[in-house]
């Protein structure tokens, strides 16, 4: 704790926890990303939202970047620490705070587990529907910063819709209320959702009020085989336009093919070139007999050539195991990810162009398709051969992103779906958003982060960089 700048902290915040071993700074200052050195200051862990007001404070007098953390399941490099930043980690904030049955909320700190959330909510009889694989360690708070989507935005929308209120600390250290759990609120500004999505660059959440829902029907799990990619967006049509579906997401054989190694069970006798995994309310018999015709009208119609359909809770969770399980037996792969988006109309000429586009540019290596394919949602990870060395393989994949941003561009889709810009995806934000709305987020960015302290180098530079202010 030599550095001078931490003893003003500790004489600031008295009590404040502060980790600065070198093992900590390794932990705290990398994200799921692997691809940057961390390099943090230190690490903070405040206990309250007045801790991390006067951490903020010291921040701008000291000139300090602070790098928001979570679970630091990201795969954009949003809470990488690499820079001598001061991690400001909420793992200690990470209690429900309140639950109300009259507007259905619970009230939570933002270093709580997503699966932490779903647990509360359950216990009250109610569901909050926000869920994807990473649910057992990532936080709220990243949630929200990342305006998180995953396997059932198709019913449920994004994060953004669940959140009723939220207390931020801005970067100039203002604590502000925004919405305070209100329903209809038409009194300017709503700037609780700039706080969404923003990604640790304008504050830091220090409370949230999530909106809850009815518990989620019964439902069964089906797992299709498709022979071919030009079908996915008819089977797509068929199981939405006669089921309540609950989620739809596809993959590829290859993807399969890497969580089987990874100890998977294998669905059927034969492979498939691609799969679907499709959860629908499925409560009486009626629903039950919707999805057996719906299956049988794509299986006549040349559109799936198998499938499965779960017979109780278990079977549905393995069914979901070889959805869910991809990133994870991917990691060994050191893949380089793209979170691509276009509206579901786009899709399928989108689907055709971005296919041939990346068999040319990638002949040798193993490109690995899925996604949440009925938000017009895809993950597309390319491994690293083990014989190509890393700078190499990312500046090669870089030289394929600027091709993949245009081809976005030209169907009107982003190059970031949900996984953010973060530092991954930054040289790219211009083909998501014009000169014009770059220039206003920074404007925005300018008020309320004045000095550019908040998680600096992420989605895009700040206006002023720390220390030269
Ligand atoms: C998912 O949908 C996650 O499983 C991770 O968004 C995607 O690993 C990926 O590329
Ligand atoms: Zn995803």
């Amino acid at each position: 704790m030599n550095d001078p700048r931490l003893s003003a902290l500790l004489a600031t915040v008295p009590g404040l926890r502060l980790k600065t071993g070198p093992a900590d700074l390794e932990y705290y200052g990398r994200d799921w990303t692997r691809r940057w050195v961390p390099a943090p200051l230190a690490i903070a862990l405040p206990a309250d939202a007045g801790e991390v007001q006067a951490i903020v404070r010291w921040a701008n007098r000291h000139r300090v970047a602070i790098a928001p953390s979570g679970g630091r399941t990201g795969l954009s490099g949003g809470a990488v620490a690499a820079n001598g930043e001061l991690v400001l980690s909420l793992e200690r904030m990470n209690r429900v705070l309140a639950f109300d049955p009259i507007d259905r909320s619970l009230t939570v700190q933002p270093g709580i587990v997503l699966e932490a959330v779903h647990q509360a909510a359950r216990g009250h009889g109610l569901l909050y529907p926000v869920d994807f694989a990473a649910r057992g360690s990532c936080s709220i708070g990243g949630n929200i910063a990342t305006n998180a989507g995953g396997i059932r935005v198709i019913r449920y929308g994004n994060t953004r819709e669940w959140v009723a209120g939220l207390k931020v600390v801005t970067g100039a250290g203002e604590l502000l209320d925004l919405n305070r759990g209100l329903v209809k609120n038409a009194s300017g500004y709503d700037l609780r959702h700039l706080f969404i999505g923003s990604e640790g660059t304008l504050g830091i959440v220090v409370e949230a009020t999530l909106r809850l829902t009815d518990p989620p029907p019964p439902s069964n799990v089906m797992l299709l085989a498709l022979p071919s990619f030009e079908v996915l967006m008819q089977v797509f049509a068929v199981f939405r336009e006669r089921l309540q579906l609950e989620a739809f997401e596809f993959f590829t054989d290859h993807a399969l093919r890497h969580v089987l190694a990874h100890g998977g069970q294998a669905p059927f006798g034969e492979s498939h070139p691609y799969y679907v995994v499709a959860e629908f309310a499925a409560g009486d018999d009626a629903r039950q007999a919707a999805a057996l015709a719906a299956f049988e009208h794509c299986l006549e119609n040349g559109l799936v050539s198998d499938g499965v359909i779960s017979q109780s809770d278990a079977q549905a969770a393995q069914l979901w195991r070889l959805r869910e399980g991809i990133t994870e037996s991917l990691a060994r792969h050191r893949p380089y990810k793209n979170d691509v988006s276009v509206r579901i109309s786009a899709m399928p000429a989108f689907l055709a162009e971005a296919q041939s586009l990346l068999a040319r540019e990638y002949p040798h290596f193993e490109v690995v398709w899925f996604g949440h394919i009925g938000d017009g949602n895809l993950h597309i990870n390319v491994l690293k051969p083990d014989d190509v060395d890393e700078a190499g393989f990312v500046s090669q994949c870089a030289h394929v992103t600027d091709l993949l941003a245009a081809t976005l561009q030209r169907h009107g889709g982003s190059i970031s779906a949900e996984h953010g810009i973060g530092l991954v995806k930054k040289p790219w934000l211009d083909s998501a958003r014009s000169a014009a709305e770059i220039e206003v987020m920074r404007g925005i960015r300018h008020v309320l982060d004045p000095l550019g302290i908040m998680n600096p180098g992420k989605l895009f530079d700040p206006p002023v960089p720390p220390g030269h202010a």
